[in-house]
């Protein structure tokens, strides 16, 4: 490995200025790539234009490094597999701090810092940590460009592995920059992997394959709308667009200007009369959202189109409705589990023009992943680098590896994920991973029951996150680890958008696909059978099915549900929808203590909710 990149030739060395292109007139931009750049000392700064000339060079300046590892171009072209420390694979929700003024408007889910104190200890971390690197300077929009609901972002980071997916999830380059004029609000951005090439007595070290360091931290500055991320090179650790921006800052810039930043899916559904519906729904890290905004809907007739797979802004309209569009331009999503049968979608829209982290490597040079192919390969490379064969006893892929791709691949692409204004929501769903009590699918009662069914949503611990996978966590809105501010204020919010929607806010539902028998086997098929599901919610919110109202919500009357050709018996059947009352009340028991954490600012609602909740299971 060579000690430092190839050195494009419109870089030029850091005492010449911060390098900018011309046209760049925010002075408070200038004026903060220059102070980062003062205080990492990297080698040279470079504007990254977006072209594909400039992904040409890094991806062949990474190549020769050997951090990216190029797949066979007839099966997989302009692809590349990129192997992590295995230290650094997942997001550090316990390196994760919201550095507000007040620590109550962090609130007691999130980790809490002093902004001043932090700030301090960030410089000092921050101090010649691009020594030797080249810092990139990373513009982007966050929706299309220029349109009403989007929002100017820019990255500076040493991690030229962070540029090219920055390429990909969001519209990066030139054309973001020019929109950010003089006067133009943009949210900072600052990432360093935490591994200088000199250290400050010039002495400089070689490169390894994925730089990183063991002390980490992702920190937001809700209040100045500022991101500082340390030590890791990995997902939303590093692409600040993602979680740190379009959700931690992003619900914060939400509830001061009346709309929501929320970790949902988009989804549009074409009836067979040719009736359009669109759903959001918020679903916890790796359970199901990318799977449920490509599915393959298998009743006859109906279509289903992508707009978004994680994230969601929502804003009311003109008309009063609730729009939605997608911020990111790509897909980071959840490679095991994804295979022809689970996802075919996924799987065409990776043909190619895809970076993969931490998946194997075929003997063809392709990729390979559990779920992946029912046929297991003989041999293959694993995500650390060491042979692998069916016998090795470990996972040949990371649980949380992942394929980033552009979103403008997926074959479901609607083309309302071009619309600036978004499109209009009928319905907001809330799943997670529950092997009991969570009924197949529920209409909440009105939008405050929705809130409380969306504020105590739980789930099983996957591995999107560092913990102990299968542990049951609450998980409010999906938003735990990404609401950037007091989760009761959050919860406040939501009530007061739905005042203000009135008879216009979209209906609320509860999914759970992943209810279990006392075997432990899934009761639900899941997958393209959801559709079933969604047909129901479609046809609830035309007023065409009736209803069974039990006291978790009203769940499909019988007969409701389209179970044709389905291999569910009607036992099975009858456990979906199960309401054990004794489980129940333990699980309020838990609600009621989750809630107590947030003291006076709980929203009267909520704790109104529970009683209700209690009253109806008696
Ligand atoms: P993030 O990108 O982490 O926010 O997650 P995501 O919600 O987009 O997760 P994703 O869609 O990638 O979830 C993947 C996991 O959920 C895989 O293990 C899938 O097999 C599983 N999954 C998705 N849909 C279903 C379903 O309908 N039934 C069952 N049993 N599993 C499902
Ligand atoms: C999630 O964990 O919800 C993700 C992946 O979507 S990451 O961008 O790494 O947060
Ligand atoms: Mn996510």
């Amino acid at each position: 490995m060579t000690a430092t990149p190839a050195t494009p030739v419109r870089d030029v060395p850091i005492a010449a200025g911060v390098n900018a292109p011309a046209f760049v007139t925010n002075q408070s931009l200038l004026t903060w790539v220059g102070e980062i750049a003062a205080l990492t000392k990297p080698e040279r700064i470079h504007w990254c234009d977006g072209s594909q000339q400039e992904w040409y060079e890094l991806t062949r300046d990474l190549i020769a490094q050997g951090v990216l590892i190029p797949l066979n171009p007839d099966v997989r072209p302009d692809s590349f597999l990129v192997r992590s420390d295995p230290d650094d694979v997942a997001r550090v929700e316990d390196r994760t701090f919201i550095c507000s003024l007040k620590k109550e408007d962090a609130g007691p889910t999130n980790n809490w810092r002093d902004p001043a104190g932090m700030l301090d200890e960030l410089r000092g971390l921050f101090d010649g940590s691009m020594r030797g690197r080249t810092m990139y300077v990373v513009p982007f929009s966050m929706g299309p460009l220029g349109g009403p609901i989007s929002q100017l972002g820019v990255q500076v980071t040493d991690s030229p592995y962070a540029v090219l997916n920055m390429r990909i999830m969001t519209r990066m380059g030139t054309d973001a920059l020019k929109l950010i004029g003089e006067k133009t609000p943009w949210v900072p951005a600052v990432h360093s992997v935490g591994y200088p090439l000199v250290d400050s007595a010039g002495k400089r070290t070689d490169d390894i394959a994925w730089p990183s360091n063991l002390t980490k931290y992702i920190c937001h500055f809700p209040e100045s709308r500022e991101i500082w991320s340390y030590g890791s090179g990995y997902g939303g650790n590093a692409l600040l667009s993602k979680k740190c921006f379009s959700l931690r800052i992003g619900s914060y810039m939400g509830r001061q200007e009346g709309w929501l930043a929320e970790h949902m899916l988009i989804l549009k559904l074409t009836s067979p009369e040719g009736k359009t519906y669109h759903v959001a729904a918020a679903f916890p890290s790796a359970c199901g959202k990318t799977n449920l905004a490509m599915i393959t809907p298998t009743l006859p007739g109906w279509t289903a189109e992508t707009i978004g797979d994680d994230i969601a802004w929502l804003r009311p309209g003109a008309d009063g409705r609730l729009y939605a569009i997608n911020p990111e331009a790509g897909f980071f999503g959840v490679a095991p589990g994804t295979g022809e049968k689970t996802n075919p979608v996924a799987m065409h829209t990776i043909w190619g023009n895809t970076i993969f982290t931490n998946v194997a490597l075929t003997d063809e040079g392709d990729v390979w992943w559990e779920g992946m192919t029912e046929q297991v390969p003989a041999h293959l490379v694993d995500w650390r680098g060491d042979d692998w064969t069916p016998e090795s006893g470990r996972l040949a892929a990371h649980a949380n590896s992942r394929f980033t791709v552009p979103i403008q691949q997926c074959p479901t692409l609607s083309d309302e994920w071009f619309e600036s204004d978004g499109v209009p929501l009928d319905a907001i769903i809330f799943g997670g991973r529950r092997a009991t009590n969570i009924p197949l699918v529920a209409e909440a009662l009105d939008w405050e029951h929705g809130v409380f069914i969306g504020a105590t949503v739980s789930s099983e611990q996957t591995a999107a996150a560092e913990g102990t996978v299968g542990e049951l966590r609450r998980d409010p809105f999906a938003m735990l680890p990404f609401c950037g501010y007091n989760m009761a204020d959050y919860w406040q919010h939501w009530l007061d958008m739905g005042v203000k929607l009135g008879a216009n806010a979209p209906k609320i539902y509860q999914v759970n696909w992943f209810r279990k028998d006392d075997a432990g086997h899934f009761l639900w098929p899941g997958f393209g059978e959801n559709s079933r599901v969604l047909e129901w919610i479609c046809r609830r919110i035309d007023g065409e099915v009736e209803v069974n109202e039990l006291p978790v919500g009203r769940v499909p009357a019988a007969g409701s549900l389209n179970i044709d050709g389905l291999d569910v018996t009607t036992d099975d059947m009858a456990q979906l929808f199960a309401v054990d009352t004794d489980m129940w009340n333990a699980e309020c028991d838990l609600t009621e203590r989750f809630f107590d954490q947030f003291g006076k600012r709980l929203p009267e609602e909520l704790t109104t909710q529970l009683a209700a909740l209690r009253q109806r299971l008696m």
